[in-house]
């Protein structure tokens, strides 16, 4: 793990050409390592396809993707289960499908349709999977965290060793909520780790020109909460990073604060690169970025230990790509909720 100086930038964890090399898979034997390579690539296709789809308009939602942040997601559900409560942001297809969310649903729901997630009325930005432990994605910045804070509290008074985690990004450090739920995880032993994955921009602004220090777990040692930044393209490292801390989290009843570094290949919205809107967003930062690829350096550790060979790395892409287009092809021939259902799951007090 990266040295930690919480009170310190971010340093060469910032640096796409540092942390490129294969992973160290620290002893994981080939069934995890090629779990992890299966869930990070599910991730990635269904999101590529996802692209196509928009880019033929067929779908209408506005879509956040998370392309090339896959690592995070995935490495810490390998410590969840579906008793613990998830919560995501706009960008949240990644939490949604590593807690074991379904394909198909997924897409139904940004096709909007009624076998889809959310029933087809929710969209991309709003997605739910009670079942796996999924509660929801909401698009207002920061509106999860409190509501994980209130999750981690209902599992401390039921003494069910569940914790609740919330995924937001580090523009989610401009919003007071995170101050105020950090404030009272802390001060009521809550079990809620918060997982900020620090892409470094928040829509188009690079995080150097909204804040003083681009070190987002400063704002956790400051509430006396533990913290870790760590590299978030190594699927290996966040999955051990989190198991640690959600072991203690669960025996302690105390909160955690997980920094994930990281970048997404896509523009803030849709499969475009924002490269041209971006600010000190380039073509080079971006291309450098793509050689920290979570899966290619996950693969590549894997082949060079021999546990992976390029036939069954590409058997292993077909599959997903199989399974996918025909949850894409279900999904488009599926009916729409009728109008009559818009207030079916509206909520009256
Ligand atoms: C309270 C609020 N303010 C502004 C917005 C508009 N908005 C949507 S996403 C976003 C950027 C969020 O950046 P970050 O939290 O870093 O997540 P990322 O998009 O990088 O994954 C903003 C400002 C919003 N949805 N909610």
């Amino acid at each position: 793990m990266h040295p930690q100086n919480i009170s310190q930038g971010l340093g060469e964890l910032v640096d796409p050409l540092k942390f490129n090399h294969p992973l160290n898979l620290c002893g994981l034997t080939r069934e995890k390592t090629f779990s992890l390579l299966k869930n990070m690539l599910t991730i990635r296709i269904i999101e590529e396809k996802i692209s196509h789809l928009i880019v033929r308009g067929v779908v209408k939602t506005p879509c956040h993707l998370g392309t090339g942040q896959e690592a995070i997601a995935v490495g810490i559900s390998e410590n969840l289960t579906k008793h613990d409560y998830a919560f995501g942001t706009h960008r949240s297809h990644s939490h949604y499908l590593a807690m074991g969310g379904g394909v198909y649903e997924l897409i139904a729901e940004v096709l909007g349709k009624k076998e889809g997630a959310s029933k087809g009325m929710g969209g991309s930005m709003h997605l739910y999977g009670g079942e796996v432990g999924f509660m929801g994605s909401v698009p207002i910045v920061g509106a999860t965290i409190p509501i994980a804070v209130g999750a981690a509290m209902a599992a401390k008074m039921d003494n069910n060793q569940a914790i609740a985690v919330c995924f937001f990004g580090d523009g989610a450090a401009e919003e007071g909520v995170l101050h105020e739920s950090l404030n009272l995880a802390s001060a009521y032993n809550l079990p809620v780790l918060f997982v900020c994955e620090n892409n470094l921009y928040s829509s188009h602004l690079d995080i150097n020109l909204r804040q003083p220090c681009d070190r987002v777990a400063r704002f956790a040692q400051a509430h006396c909460i533990e913290a870790v930044t760590i590299d978030g393209n190594d699927v290996v490292g966040v999955r051990d990073a989190s198991l640690n801390l959600i072991k203690k989290m669960r025996s302690e009843c105390r909160p955690g604060f997980i920094e994930a570094v990281t970048y997404r290949w896509c523009g803030h919205v849709g499969p475009d690169e924002n490269i041209d809107v971006g600010v000190r967003r380039s073509k080079s930062e971006l291309d450098a970025w793509k050689q920290r690829d979570p899966i290619k350096r996950l693969r590549q550790a894997m082949m060079l230990e021999e546990s992976l060979t390029e036939s069954s790395y590409l058997q292993l892409v077909d599959n997903i790509n199989g399974m996918v287009d025909e949850a894409i092809i279900k999904a488009e021939k599926a009916p729409y909720p009728k109008n009559e259902a818009l207030y079916d799951l509206v909520y009256e007090a």
